[in-house]
């Protein structure tokens, strides 16, 4: 058992924290929030959450829009020591069936749209309270916690106390919940913070999605850590960008924010006057697009490599040489190597698969303590998946994912999750998912299907089949429908002619 080290995430940032007057947050209709206010609000949050009788480490749900009184919420979480378990706002009813069940949350917030969806889903999931909060910030949470105290004495929590609750798919199809705890997501802030140099001066331009660790705990770490500012962009949007660029220092993105800027001749290096940092991350940055950035703005952006369980592992350099297919060296407090699938470490150059060790790394997975123990080596080490090399500088190299994971978007899709409702459908007699290339997003999904002739099956029935029961990022950007899918001897699926056949192909 591990000594116990007194540490709440919010404690950490607040030692930081400049003057209560000072800006923590812009939002796009140009109303600022200082730190005093988020301090406060947090303050009421959770006043609240005790008032209802939640508990330290039960589970706070929440699927809402982006919103200041978002951060609040989670800030107000954190500060009474309780869990808290953010959900990409796509998830449909039936993802969020899984997610309620296997988090039992003692209280889910989310838009009013979506209360008397939700109202049933809670109750079979014994969920004791349902609250709202919407875009705007209004809903019964803010009526709620309006009237609550605006001081609250934070909790006292452990560093193996989890923080954050953070669902990933898998290759089974069946999510798992990541445990991150206050020592995880503290020790990979600072170190973020320092290493990229975060101060009071800068305003970081946030408008990433708050339901990941990129825009949740990397975004918003760096900035509370160094008691920075942010402009908040409500979703990711070129116009909106362009607006706010003049008024940040520091943007984080997924490759795709990156080319859809380079899409619009607007954004050059005057609109990037102010900026000193672009970092890119949650999928590979083709060395086209960092190439195309450098000689559209004169900035070289600035790519590193994480992942929900590690929070981040690897970051190119601030000062010094950033190289375009390479997400630099490990960060100062995480070891990372590469292993044989023996086990055997490998020397520098060589491709085998990423483990990575540090206070960074997660303390395992939410009740599947057979998954978690799978998933670590007998020394510590977490294995990633990802296949790597470590060059004679030191800079690790991704080249490939060992579980055939697509990233769409910087948002990861498990083939498994999407082959299992298409199977299901009528007229189907089985498919295989795969990732193509896609000028937007990276890479999007593709489904291989197969008929049995029981049923009409077109592109059309089979997007809208996924589209019924999962978030709008699984439905499949392309359909093919074949009469066999290829296998090898074992009667595995040859995915890797699927790939090769239908790349560069896009019908209906
Ligand atoms: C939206 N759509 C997508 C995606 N997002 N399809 C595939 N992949 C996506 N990522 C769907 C929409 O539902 C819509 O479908 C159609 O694609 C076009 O929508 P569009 O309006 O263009 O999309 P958008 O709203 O502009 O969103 C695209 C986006 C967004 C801005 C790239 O997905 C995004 O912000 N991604 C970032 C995700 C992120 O934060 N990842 C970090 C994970 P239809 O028309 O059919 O409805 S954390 C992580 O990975 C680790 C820890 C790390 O290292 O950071």
């Amino acid at each position: 058992m591990p000594a116990r080290q007194p540490l709440n995430l919010y404690a950490a940032y607040a030692a930081n924290f400049p003057g209560p007057q000072a800006v923590l947050l812009t939002a796009v209709d140009g109303r600022e929030y200082t730190y005093a206010d988020a301090e406060a609000e947090s303050a009421r949050v959770a006043n609240l959450l005790c008032e209802l009788g939640l508990q330290p480490g039960d589970r706070v749900t929440v699927q809402v829009e982006k919103s200041p009184q978002n951060l609040f919420l989670f800030l107000g979480v954190l500060r009474a020591g309780m869990t808290y378990h953010p959900l990409n706002t796509a998830y449909t009813d039936d993802e969020l069936a899984y997610f309620l069940a296997d988090a039992a949350p003692s209280l889910v917030v989310c838009d009013s749209t979506r209360y008397e969806a939700l109202r049933p889903l809670c109750a079979s999931a014994n969920v004791r309270h349902l609250h709202t909060l919407d875009d705007a910030g209004a809903g019964s949470l803010a009526d709620l916690a309006g009237r609550c105290p605006a001081r609250f004495e934070t909790h006292a929590s452990d560093a193996g106390d989890v923080a954050a609750l953070v669902y990933s798919s898998g290759t089974t199809g069946r999510p798992k919940g990541i445990m991150l705890t206050h020592g995880n997501l503290e020790s990979n802030a600072s170190t973020l913070a320092k290493l990229w140099g975060f101060s009071a001066r800068d305003c970081l331009l946030h408008a990433l999605p708050v339901f990941h660790v990129h825009g949740l705990f990397v975004a918003i770490g760096c900035v509370l850590m160094s008691g920075a500012s942010m402009r908040w962009l409500p979703r990711f949007d070129v116009e909106a960008v362009l607006a706010a660029l003049p008024h940040s220092s520091v943007m984080m993105g997924v490759p795709t924010y990156y080319t859809r800027l380079l899409a619009d001749a607007r954004f050059d290096a005057a609109a990037c006057a102010s900026m000193r940092l672009f970092v890119s991350g949650s999928a590979p940055l083709l060395a086209d697009t960092f190439h195309a950035f450098e000689a559209r703005t004169g900035q070289r952006i600035l790519e590193r490599y994480g992942m929900t369980e590690t929070g981040m592992n690897t970051s190119n350099p601030l000062q010094g040489e950033r190289r375009a297919g390479t997400v630099g060296p490990p960060l100062p407090d995480v070891a990372v190597r590469i292993c044989a699938p023996d086990g055997r470490q490998l020397p520098r150059g060589e491709v085998g698969d990423i483990q990575v060790r540090g206070p960074n790394v997660f303390a395992g997975y939410w009740n599947m303590p057979d998954k978690t123990a799978e998933d670590f080596t007998a020394d510590g080490y977490f294995v990633t998946g990802d296949k790597g090399l470590v060059d004679d500088q030191g800079y690790v190299a991704i080249v490939g994912r060992a579980k055939d994971m697509i990233i769409s978007g910087g948002l990861n899709v498990y083939p498994k999750e999407v082959e299992q409702v298409i199977d299901a459908l009528p007229g189907v007699l089985e498919s295989a998912v795969i990732g193509l290339p896609d000028a937007d997003f990276g890479e999007c999904v593709a489904a291989v299907v197969v008929t049995d002739g029981s049923a009409p099956v077109s592109a059309g029935t089979v997007r809208d089949g996924v589209r019924e029961t999962s978030a709008n990022f699984k439905v499949p950007k392309h359909v093919f429908l074949v009469d066999e899918l290829p296998r090898n001897t074992m009667g595995k699926v040859r995915k890797d002619l699927l790939r090769r056949r239908f790349a560069g192909q896009a019908p209906s």
